[in-house]
């Protein structure tokens, strides 16, 4: 029995030091911490799956729903709420405001389509929006409700 207790907490040590980019997940394992996050964009929210992530490489999976709005995803470090960023006169995030730091973007995602984004992720907060202004509709899309908080850990 101790044996195999002692085996056991080696191969998880193997496991958790192991790898980085380079050793792709297996296939067909469970998706755990380190797994793709799944994100919903629709009007008017941002929806994430999980809603934090394991630090390192993070993929997400963003689709847009629409139904009817193009919109794009803007993944920010902050120590701020998600809904308390420095906003402009629109009402859209001002992105080089105090206390954010734009980490990377997808822009313009069409109605019904998805796109990853693969990003470095140091452990911390972060929120991720849509930062569309619509000058037709007069709508920021920050301001319709189109962000969410996000932890790495
Ligand atoms: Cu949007």
């Amino acid at each position: 029995m101790r044996a195999l207790g002692l085996l056991s907490v080696v191969v998880l040590a193997a496991c958790s030091s192991g790898g980085g980019a380079a050793s792709p997940a297996p296939a067909g394992s469970a998706p755990a911490a380190g797994g793709p996050v799944a994100v919903t964009l629709q009007e008017w929210a941002v929806l994430p799956t999980p809603a934090s992530a394991a630090a390192g490489d993070v993929t997400f999976q963003v689709s847009n729903t629409g139904p009817e709005d193009v919109h794009e995803f803007v993944v920010l470090k902050t120590d701020l709420d998600a809904g308390a960023l420095p906003t402009d006169d629109t009402g859209a995030v001002d992105e080089a405001g105090g206390g954010i730091e734009v980490v990377d973007e997808i822009e313009d995602i069409p109605v019904g389509e998805s796109q990853d984004l693969t990003v470095s992720l140091e452990a911390g907060k972060y929120v991720l929006l849509c930062n569309i202004y619509s000058a037709e509709e007069q709508e920021a899309h920050y301001e319709m409700g189109m962000f969410t908080n996000f932890t790495v850990e």
